[in-house]
């Protein structure tokens, strides 16, 4: 396994659809590994493929809070919301792709998704909680869509300005 580097905003291939993974390869599993390893070192809930440079419609994530439960981590591809609550939760999110920084978002409190795991078998679970939250925030990153597109303008703007000076700063050392 390897860490990967971390895509941070604004980056044109955050912003771009990914393509639905057409076989499961033992790359796809090599990078589906290394993801779950960057995550963790992160560290983070949740991560997708655009946010390591790849275009692919997969992601990862492990949700499980409580201190002593094991984990469990889990790998999507080409994950589909086949169900939304009309019931709604607002939860403080944030992104690995823009360190340090947070704002409200309102989504259904509960969504069923279908993906294929890494045996290339169908899945499908209905999510809720934070793992709701997640699961979305996930896909909208398969859709070139970021949290901070929930928020409004001006918030957005000085977000993005904070993230340009970040790259700049970090590009110097
Ligand atoms: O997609 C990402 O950028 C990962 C992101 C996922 C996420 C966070 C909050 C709400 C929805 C989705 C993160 O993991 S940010 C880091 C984070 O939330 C966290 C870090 C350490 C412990 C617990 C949470
Ligand atoms: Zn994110």
């Amino acid at each position: 396994m390897a860490l990967r580097e971390i895509l941070i905003h604004p980056d044109p291939r955050l912003k771009k659809p990914c393509t639905p993974v057409e076989d499961v390869t033992a790359e796809l599993r090599k990078l589906a590994d290394d993801m779950l390893e960057t995550m963790y070192d992160a560290p983070g809930i949740g991560l997708a493929a655009p946010q390591v440079g790849v275009s692919s419609r997969l992601l990862v994530m492990d949700c499980v809070k409580e201190e002593g439960a094991p984990p469990r981590p889990m790998a999507l591809i080409n994950p589909v919301i086949t169900w939304s609550s009309d019931e709604t939760s607002t939860y403080e999110e944030g992104c690995l792709s823009i360190p340090d920084q947070y704002g409200d978002v309102e989504r259904p409190a509960e969504v069923t998704v279908t993906w294929t795991d890494l045996d290339g078998a169908p899945q499908e679970e209905t999510f809720s909680g934070l793992w709701a939250t997640c699961v979305q925030h996930e896909i909208d990153h398969l859709d070139g869509k970021l949290f901070i597109d929930y928020l409004k303008p001006l918030r957005r703007q000085m977000i993005t300005r904070k993230m340009v000076k970040l790259k700049r700063e970090r590009a110097r050392v």
